[in-house]
């Protein structure tokens, strides 16, 4: 212990600034540029997305993490990677459906009676408020099992999932309504509404495609499917969607790509189902009234219902107005509303063109009832012509579409070119294009789809990396590319390997939108936002047996486990309440108990449940999954499964030798003494952070209140040591004691981590000549013998510059050449005392102006060493 000690005070007392590292001078920069091959415009590339260590970004992007079913969270324009977000698949580290509540999140995703644990993540959406991003919450479909994730952004969990009783695959969605009444959900692969065998030679008749109208409460953050619907739609595949704004606002737009109806069938010799599907010249865009159908759907008789699901079907829809189909150019993809709704952007995928609808245009048909003919369904179809405000043509395989904050301003992805280009929408012309590496299929803009687009950056997710990272097998990683579209011409800036599944689409926000909470009020369920029934306040914690069911009530905080001890009988039924009482921002707790795959994170105020059958015997350490404190791997106890059928026979004959007490009270006087020599060393951080105003600094506030929070614990361990000792129990004692070193050393440990907080703030900024001294210092060798603030092997260099008669010119000139002063009386006292000379260690003139000028920062600073 006494060694633990030294090395904790050597910590604090001897804490020495590390502020540089990098700095402009002796031509470094153009040293580096040559060593690693780079240009200037790599440096002004760097430049513009590099971001020093504690700097934030100004956009957070939400991708969808594909086949991995969760979310991917990054900032922009640093490119980092921030959080993935548990959605459709169990996710470990959060303890996502390894624990009950964030299960029962997870199971809502079932299908039929069945667990699904992946899911096909293609579209997130952010919540609008007239259109534009409120920060409040992210939602996200899943293709593969048609389902809507909805995600709270207090705490970027996920806290509902809603499956589409009636569809069996789904692409377009998820799309809020301008004020997030709505979310938009299309179906992609048409089949039968019921789950039933239907022939697939009854496609025409019993298969069919829609769009589910999801209601939400952007208040309280959940979808409501009792107030939902579909618009029942033919089965024609229908594809990627938008909703309408501004004057469009009420209304929605769905892609198709197989108006044909063609069921393939390779097998039985036809052609396949790609050479069917496209054989019109055109497909439809579905344009519907949402809004009224919203009403229409309130009343019994203008639904049918199936599986729970309330449908308006096409007559009703037709009768009513509220369905038509515009021609678009044959298996379009991306369908996208301008900013001010008037515009509806179709890309051609296999049509090199982009077709530009403008929505009055659209209106002004279906009000005079101008129908260019009718499906076979009874749909009425608009001229094509009459509707289209024009159309440009872009390049190879264009498929999505991003708004930028200039009027007109529109960035399109080609897919098959390996390219983003700029147009405007309203002169139909095209502006610039640049390569991406390498197919790009959705591309980001900064608030790029909301009513209120940022411009800035356009964030190129491509399919393919091919040759752009090190390679990592046949599985590539996917590559993100960061696109500077604040100049004429747009300028890639930096890739972004993404191994996570295949992002398909992502929506960006600026950061500045987002409140993210820190921290729970304490014992509450997550999942929920409710008090949970396991809450467990420190004092209460206990161990509960009903039956055959143990629960334990039970409490984590820096650095243990209450209980430490639980025993239970093979074949018991276990529930572990567990409540997180930290407030510190960060100080997670993992918990699991080996060998029984449960596992959850506690975060500050988090009570969590986890439930297991103890059916194996044995002993199992349960421990703190999360690196905590200083005494993490001391956060543990132990999980006693004992056979209540079986005779244990005792060990208690093999018991070991215990000390005597006269070795007792040795211990506990050794133990004492430590603690008293560490809490000198915290008082003296007190000291020093209390003379330097830490109060000012709501950082170093934050650290100072949880260490003081430690700090507190120790006069009730105290209480209970000396009690000890009167009752003659040392062994008790020493573990009293040991435990108020313990909170010292947690206090000791946020202590200094203030205190180097402190000292960074209020140490006078280091000018580059500083710097280079402070590194020429270190490379130089010097800190061998010196440490600032403290007499080592070698004289504390504080104050060297008042020691001296004309210090500057003397310091340098025993830097430049040792000896000469080693007859010098105060030197040969010097060399005396530590028993060492000063070594020549051959420093430039440079170097050695540059380390005066540190001298003098160090004693600028001298009350902070
Ligand atoms: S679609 S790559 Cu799944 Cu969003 Cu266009
Ligand atoms: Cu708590 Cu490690």
């Amino acid at each position: 212990m006494a060694k633990v000690f030294s090395k904790l005070s050597s910590i604090v007392l001897g804490t020495t600034l590390a502020l540089s590292v990098a700095t402009a001078g002796d031509g470094e920069l153009q040293k580096i540029m040559k060593k690693r091959g780079l240009t200037e415009n790599d440096l002004i590339r760097a430049a513009k997305t590099y971001t020093p260590t504690g700097g934030r970004d100004e956009f957070i992007v939400f991708s969808s993490g594909g086949q991995s079913g969760q979310m991917i969270v990054y900032g922009v324009p640093t490119m980092r990677l921030l959080k993935y977000i548990a959605v459709f698949t169990p996710e470990p580290w959060q303890g996502y459906g390894y624990d009950e509540d964030s299960k029962k999140v997870l199971r809502q995703g079932n299908i039929r009676g069945r667990e699904i644990n992946w899911g096909d993540t293609h579209h997130p959406g952010l919540s609008e408020t007239d259109g534009k991003y409120d920060g409040k919450w992210l939602v996200i479909n899943d293709k593969a099992n048609p389902r809507i994730a909805v995600i709270d952004l207090e705490d970027f969990e996920t806290k509902q999932i809603v499956v589409n009783p009636i569809f069996k695959s789904d692409h377009g969605g998820a799309f809020f309504t301008q004020n997030s009444d709505y979310i938009l959900e299309a179906c992609q692969y048409a089949a039968p509404y019921d789950n039933n065998y239907h022939p697939i030679d009854e496609y025409k008749e019993t298969y069919r495609g829609g769009v589910t109208v999801w209601s939400f409460d952007n208040k309280e953050g959940r979808i409501h499917p009792e107030k939902s619907f579909t618009i029942e739609m033919p089965p024609y595949m229908q594809d990627l969607s938008d909703s309408g704004k501004g004057v469009s606002d009420g209304w929605g737009f769905t892609n198709s790509f197989n108006s044909e109806m063609y069921t393939g069938g390779i097998e039985v010799g036809m052609p396949p189902f790609e050479a069917g599907c496209s054989r019109n010249d055109t497909d439809f865009l579905h344009v519907y009234n949402w809004k009224k159908l919203a009403e229409l759907a309130k009343d019994d008789k203008n639904v049918k219902v199936v599986n729970g699901m309330r449908i308006v079907p096409m007559d009703i829809a037709i009768k009513n107005d509220c369905l038509f189909l515009v021609p678009e150019p044959k298996s379009p993809h991306g369908v996208d509303v301008s900013p001010d709704g008037e515009y509806i952007t179709v890309c051609g995928k296999l049509d090199t063109h982009a077709s530009v609808y403008k929505w009055s245009k659209i209106k002004k048909l279906i009000a005079d009832k101008k129908y260019a003919g009718k499906d076979p369904y009874g749909i009425p179809i608009l001229d094509m012509k009459s509707a289209l405000h024009g159309q440009v043509e872009l390049g190879l395989g264009p498929l999505h579409n991003q708004y930028s904050n200039v009027d007109g301003e529109i960035y399109t992805s080609l897919y098959v070119d390996s390219q983003i280009v700029k147009w405007n929408y309203k002169t139909l012309k095209v502006l610039d294009k640049v390569n991406v590496h390498y197919n790009v299929g959705h591309l980001c803009g900064m608030e790029g789809k909301s009513a209120d687009p940022q411009g800035k950056y356009i964030i190129s997710l491509n399919k393919l990396a091919i040759d752009r990272f090190d390679p990592v097998g046949p599985l590539h990683p996917q590559n993100h590319q960061l696109i500077d579209i604040s100049g004429k011409k747009m300028d890639l800036l930096v890739d972004m390997p993404l191994p996570l599944g295949e992002p398909h689409q992502a929506v960006a926000i600026r950061a500045s939108k987002l409140h993210p909470k820190v921290r729970y009020t304490m014992g509450t369920n997550t999942k929920t936002g409710k008090p949970h029934i396991g809450k467990t306040l420190a004092g209460q914690e206990k161990v509960v047996r009903k039956g055959n069911h143990v629960y334990i009530y039970g409490t984590l905080v820096r650095s243990h486990i209450n209980p430490e001890r639980v025993t239970v009988n093979k074949g018991d039924d276990v529930t572990f309440y567990l409540t997180n009482l930290e407030r510190a921002q960060d100080e997670t707790h993992g918990f699991t108990v080996d060998h029984y795959n449960i596992h959850g994170s506690l975060e500050p105020g988090e009570t969590i449940e986890l439930n297991f059958k103890a059916d194996i015997e044995g002993v199992f350490p349960y421990y703190c999954t999360e690196f905590c404190s200083a005494l993490h791997l001391e956060m543990m106890g132990y999980l006693l499964v004992k056979d209540p059928n079986k005779k244990y026979v005792s060990a208690q004959k093999l018991k070991m030798k215990t000390m005597s007490k006269e070795e007792l009270k040795a211990e506990y006087d050794k133990t004492v003494a430590t603690n008293s020599a560490t809490d000198a060393v915290i008082q003296s951080v007190v000291k020093f952070l209390k003379e330097n105003h830490y109060e000012k600094h709501q950082v170093v506030k934050d650290l100072v209140t949880d260490a003081l929070d430690q700090y507190g614990k120790i006069k009730e361990q105290k209480a209970k040591s000396d009690e000890a000792v009167k009752a003659d129990d040392y062994e008790k004692a020493i573990l009293f004691e040991n435990m108020i070193w313990q909170y010292m050393v947690k206090t000791a440990d946020v202590g200094i981590r203030a205190k180097d907080a402190l000292v960074r703030l209020v140490a006078t900024k280091q000018s580059s000549a500083v710097q280079a001294g402070e590194r020429a210092f270190g490379e130089g060798g010097c800190g061998g013998c010196h440490v600032i603030g403290k007499v080592s092997s070698g004289p504390d260099l504080t104050g060297v510059l008042q020691r001296h008669e004309n210090a500057e010119k003397w310091v340098a000139d025993f830097i430049k050449d040792p000896a000469s002063k080693y007859k010098d009386p105060y030197v040969k006292g010097m060399i005396d005392y530590f028993n060492l000379k000063m070594p020549n260690q051959h420093m430039s003139d440079q170097n050695i102006k540059d380390i005066i000028e540190y001298l003098k920062w160090v004693d600028e600073n001298a009350n902070l060493f």
